[in-house]
């Protein structure tokens, strides 16, 4: 199995609600590899670029102006299969039906204020990473724990 990188931001309502730190422990005791972090207040302009799939959508300036209020934290996470291991941890889009145990499931309770965005495809993960990290901010190394989080055949 290959390790794969994803990519994940913390949104304005997590980080003012002061759930991040809760977020990044779930993150990291999963078994998941933070190999790139920081805060970014979101520019309208990279909010369009991360988005630009929903442009048609009713919900899109709502969620432009949501993205774009308050600083987020931009996340590179590596491990196997990390891009449906995120997508499984952060839960359903709307926190009141995502499942118990799930991020959105434990700390939500709304679809537009969804605490965290996970890549949900290899393709998102790699426009993702490029649109967020620049060259150097990602530092793709493996934790030595790893042999206690995965056995060979996982590998
Ligand atoms: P992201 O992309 O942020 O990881 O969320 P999801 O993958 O779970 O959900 P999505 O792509 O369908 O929606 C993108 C983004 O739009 C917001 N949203 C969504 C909203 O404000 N109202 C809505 O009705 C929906 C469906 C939340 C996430």
């Amino acid at each position: 199995m290959p390790m794969e990188t994803t990519f994940l931001f913390i949104k304005p309502d997590a980080v003012q609600r002061g759930l991040a730190g809760n977020i990044i422990a779930r993150i990291e005791a999963k078994g998941l590899t933070i190999v790139g972090t920081k805060m970014v207040q979101v520019s309208p302009e990279l909010a369009k670029a991360h988005y630009a799939e929903h442009a048609e959508r009713s919900f899109f300036p709502t969620l432009l102006a949501f993205v774009t209020s308050s600083p987020v934290i931009a996340l590179a996470v590596r491990g196997v299969n990390a891009i449906s291991v995120c997508r499984n941890l952060i839960g359903a889009t709307n926190g009141q039906k995502a499942a118990p145990g799930t991020i959105r499931g434990d700390l939500g309770m709304s679809a537009g204020n969804n605490l965290i965005h996970g890549s949900d495809s290899p393709e998102a993960a790699a426009k993702e990473l490029a649109l967020w990290f620049k060259a150097g901010e990602i530092q793709p190394y493996d934790r030595t724990i790893n042999n206690w989080v995965y056995d060979p055949s996982d590998l």
